[in-house]
């Protein structure tokens, strides 16, 4: 029953409710994954000589078993090496079932070329099953992370307007810009208490405020203070549920959520109360917010923020701005924060290259006379640093994408509706792909080698990530601050790797010290 549903998720509570919300289209498309034969081949592709689907290498055949091993090998942790390691034995493209999981792997950026060009005009990447379930559970409405089909044109077209387009994301620049600068005088603060003109320490949590604060100001206009000495034990746990929702989620992508459910398991529970969490402190910023903005309806010449923009523009209901903005609160905390601690790992052993970069922040500075706007326009890269840094250390380990049309890859043919999915972790670190890829060099993005389908740390198109102006702008003007400020060291010889929680995350703390460049 459960094998023969494939990726669907088991029925939860009202199941019509999950489609109208989260899937207009067919609610079994998701399940079909291969029950479409190899063999009926659409006209584009008649007469095209390729093998069939049932002959793709890999472990597909025995589902439950492979999820066995994969535990009992620690698989869960260590996603991104398995695929490494089946890419290694498989070659470029493999089949897998994991207990309810069927994919199609790829690596080869021709091919991720492929399945993006026929992605169509309503990409359908994987539906993480448990954050689906809670929504149902909860009756919640779906934002564009989690719909599909017209209802996810729709949103996501009002919401690239706020949050996309440069004709907006020019204003989010003094927003971000100066959560960057207090980020710097919070370091002052440190270092000065220490003593020791220097400040060591793992940055961890002041980076997950830093992004939230960050996020914040941009969604709502409103500064947290969660760089100050103070800090509101509710942002805390809002930071502290969106590390649980996320480290809930990882077990769940393979074992249905409503068996969880029902057996009243330890993680479904966490997982329904950090979620419920993220909810409730979202809804109070939103439900204030808008107050505010009744009360300040004159002054409109002023940004308001992208949560008082789509209240101005009265093109979504209320229900789904509060979903939209609800996820990309949630989404924008652990991934730039991770990302930028990355940076700086790889900046601290690259003392050569932070020089490098603060001579092009030196000169973009003295031409743009502190305009931040147009300092960003001259930093090519401090941008390619950090496409660099997504490139070892991607937030996801693949981008997905459920076929629209059968397609051939890897000289097999794939049906439509298979979910596959483009290795980016693998992919980045393959010298087929990447000349020397061990070596941490931002300039490869900027000379002749390839960027064909290389740079796919946010995603492609449409499907793309929303809040991707955002990270980059947040990131692009924290270093600024931080490579103007501080020499970034760390302790030599410590290597640190990859664990998977959902995200790719450090597998030990890393300890980082600033020194003030100018004490
Ligand atoms: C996780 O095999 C591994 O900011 C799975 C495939 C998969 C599907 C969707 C990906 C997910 C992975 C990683 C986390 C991603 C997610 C889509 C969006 C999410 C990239 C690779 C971002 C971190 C979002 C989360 C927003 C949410 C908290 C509201």
């Amino acid at each position: 029953m459960l094998a023969r549903n494939g990726l669907r998720i088991p029925a939860l509570g009202n199941p019509s409710r999950l489609q109208t919300l989260c899937r207009v289209e067919d609610p079994q498309s998701l399940g079909r994954a291969h029950t479409i034969s190899g063999d009926v081949y659409p006209s584009s592709l008649q007469g095209k000589v390729a093998r069939p689907f049932n002959e793709l290498p890999g472990n597909w055949r025995a589902s439950w078993l492979n999820l066995y091993r994969f535990w009992k090998e620690d698989g869960f942790g260590n996603v991104h090496n398995v695929q490494i390691q089946n890419f290694q034995k498989f070659g470029p493209i493999y089949r897998e079932k994991l207990g309810n999981f069927e994919t199609v792997s790829i690596i080869d950026p021709e091919d991720a070329a492929t399945l993006f060009k026929t992605e169509g005009k309503y990409p359908e990447r994987f539906t993480i099953p448990s954050w689906v379930a809670y929504r149902d559970f909860r009756n919640k409405p779906c934002g564009v992370l989690l719909k599909n089909g017209e209802s996810w044109r729709h949103d996501r077209l009002t919401l690239n307007k706020e949050a996309l387009s440069p004709k907006v994301t020019h204003n989010f620049v003094p927003l971000l810009n100066e959560v960057g600068e207090d980020f710097v005088k919070m370091v002052y603060k440190q270092i000065e208490r220490g003593q020791q003109g220097r400040w060591t320490a793992d940055l961890t949590n002041e980076l997950f405020r830093f992004a939230l604060e960050s996020v914040c100001n941009v969604l709502y206009g409103t500064r947290l203070g969660l760089l100050q000495d103070f800090i509101d034990p509710d942002a805390q746990e809002f930071i502290d549920a969106i590390t649980t929702m996320f480290h809930t989620t990882g077990p769940m992508l393979y074992i249905p959520p409503g068996l969880l459910r029902r057996v009243n398991s330890k993680t479904w529970l966490d997982h329904v109360k950090a979620w419920d969490f993220i909810f409730a402190h979202a809804d109070k910023f939103i439900q204030k917010a808008y107050r505010d903005r009744r009360l300040n309806q004159k002054s409109t010449e002023e940004y308001v923020g992208i949560l008082g923009s789509l209240l101005l523009q009265d093109k979504m209901p209320m229900e789904d701005i509060k979903a939209n903005v609800t996820e990309m609160m949630a989404g924008g905390v652990d991934t730039t924060s991770m990302t930028l601690m990355w940076t700086m790992y790889e900046l601290a052993r690259a003392p050569a290259l932070q020089e490098q970069l603060r001579a092009e922040i030196l000169a973009a500075q003295a031409a743009a006379k502190g305009d931040m706007e147009t300092v960003l326009k001259s930093v090519p890269l401090l941008k390619a640093t950090i496409k660099e840094t997504l490139r070892l250390h991607p937030v996801a380990v693949t981008v997905q994408r459920y076929t629209t049309e059968e397609i051939i890859l890897q000289n097999y043919f794939i049906p439509a509706k298979t979910l596959v999915q483009v290795g980016i972790y693998a992919m980045g670190r393959d010298p087929r792909f990447f000349t020397k890829p061990e070596q941490f060099n931002p300039e490869r993005w900027l000379d002749t080698d390839s960027k064909y389908f290389r740079g796919l740390s946010f995603g492609f198109g449409p499907r793309q990530c929303a809040g991707r102006r955002i990270a980059e702008m947040e990131m692009h003007l924290f270093m600024i601050h931080m490579l103007e400020n501080f020499k970034i060291e760390t302790k030599r010889g410590v290597d640190v790797g990859t664990t998977f929680d959902l995200l790719l995350v450090p597998d030990k703390p890393i300890y980082l010290t600033l020194r003030p460049l100018h004490p």
